[in-house]
């Protein structure tokens, strides 16, 4: 059995994607994605000019000789760019696998270890009243987890919050905007937030919060005690974690639970986090660290530190990584939550899929392999569209994490 040809296919249907489409002379084709917000071209390009012309002719089936091949052949090991190129062929070859069995991906991986997927939410609002109807209306739509986010006084924007009635953290500005950012005002307005979302919603539902790497460690473990009263299910990024074991002053001074880990893209950038029990969820996925092989791995050492999984899902990962993050979900035993951010309707209709939200858990369908694929003469009518995110600057003019 050959790799006959590999298609990247770069389209915008709301936000850019990038999709690798691997065809084989078996007949079966497998998906992947490719997608590196704010870096599309890049990854495009090198799964064009680097990767499509080594794999022609390849067994499709040697699913780990090539994620090898790809891994220690590039010689330049790991980063964000090699490794979303890697996860695009590595889910194409497992979805290619699964097909040729007539199973879908999750029976492949091991079979179910659970009947469906927690997912979060994401609540949000420019004030507190908003940020908690907003979290009430996702409760009657039977979320049982959700994310809050609310405006901060005196910051004109704050991640998380929409506004104009645009699409959460749309990356529709051709050159990145300019935001500016004040700690203190954030470290006392956010538990006010949990204090209204905690009453409001009653002790049933997981709260969420995303700190979007913004605090220092030493920051990160006031917010965290502040937090400890309304008993988050986790607090993100509350620092940037290139420097692990500066997390070591976050875990020794808080409860409350940590989650890391969407901006990594190999096991190497979470290895101490883990071994250390620096963290309790990691949130490394598929689609930015290197498929479904490498982050089996991942998810293999998280489970014997007690870390379990909590997959980003934001609208920059494309239908399919979240169709395979679902078949991984529904198998990996240390799961923990699964983030779900609704893609636009024409995203969807690029990206027909199989799987399913039902009573705030989600299900990846029977359909063999992992369920989603690509129309390409739909995603033709959406050409690429640079877009980037805003940065964010202190009141003096420093230039901060975003
Ligand atoms: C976020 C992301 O979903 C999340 O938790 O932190 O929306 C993140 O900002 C984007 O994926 C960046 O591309
Ligand atoms: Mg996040």
């Amino acid at each position: 059995m050959k790799i006959t040809a590999i298609k990247v296919i770069v389209c915008s249907p709301g936000r850019n994607f990038v999709t690798a489409k691997v065809e084989t002379d078996a007949g079966a084709h497998g998906v992947g994605d490719g997608t590196l917000n704010g870096r599309e071209l890049a990854v495009a390009a090198y799964l064009r000019d680097h990767v499509v012309p080594c794999l022609i002719g390849r067994d499709p089936r040697r699913i780990e000789d090539i994620w090898h091949y790809l891994y220690r052949g590039a010689y330049w090991r790991r980063g964000p760019v090699t490794m979303a190129a890697i996860a695009a062929i590595d889910v194409a070859l497992w979805d290619i696998k699964a097909k040729l069995a007539g199973m879908p991906l999750y029976q492949l991986l091991g079979g179910r270890s659970r009947d469906r997927v927690l997912v979060y939410a994401h609540g949000h609002g420019a004030d507190i009243d908003e940020a908690v109807d907003d979290a009430l209306r996702l409760r009657e739509r039977g979320y049982r987890a959700i994310r809050g986010q609310c405006g901060i006084p005196g910051l004109a924007r704050t991640y998380g919050v929409p506004v104009d009635g645009k699409d959460y953290e749309p990356a529709d500005a051709p050159l990145p905007a300019e935001h500016a950012w004040n700690t203190g005002r954030y470290l006392e307005h956010v538990p006010k937030l949990f204090e209204r979302l905690r009453s409001g919603l009653g002790p049933e539902v997981a709260l969420l919060h995303d700190v979007h790497h913004r605090l220092t460690p030493n920051e990160a473990a006031q917010l965290g005690r502040a937090l400890e009263p309304f008993r988050l299910f986790w607090m993100e990024d509350p620092a940037p974690a290139e420097n692990q074991a500066a997390f070591r002053r976050i875990r020794e001074m808080t409860t409350t639970p940590i989650a890391v880990g969407e901006v990594f893209n190999s096991i190497h950038d979470c290895h101490q986090l883990i071994a250390e029990q620096l963290i309790d969820y990691v949130r490394a996925n598929i689609g930015h660290s290197g498929g479904i092989t490498h982050m089996r791995r991942i998810a293999h050492l998280a489970e014997l530190h007690h870390v379990r999984t909590g997959f980003h899902g934001a609208t920059d990962l494309s239908p399919v990584t979240m169709g395979a993050a679902l078949h991984f979900d529904l198998w990996v035993p240390n799961f923990g939550i699964q983030e779900h951010m609704p893609h636009s309707a024409e995203t969807d209709v690029v990206f027909p899929h199989a799987y399913r939200f039902a009573d705030g858990y989600m299900t990846p369908g029977e359909a063999p392999g992992h369920g989603v694929d690509i129309d390409e003469s739909l995603a033709a009518k959406f050409p690429y569209r640079r877009a980037y995110l805003p940065v964010n600057r202190l009141e003096d003019g420093t230039l901060w994490h975003w």
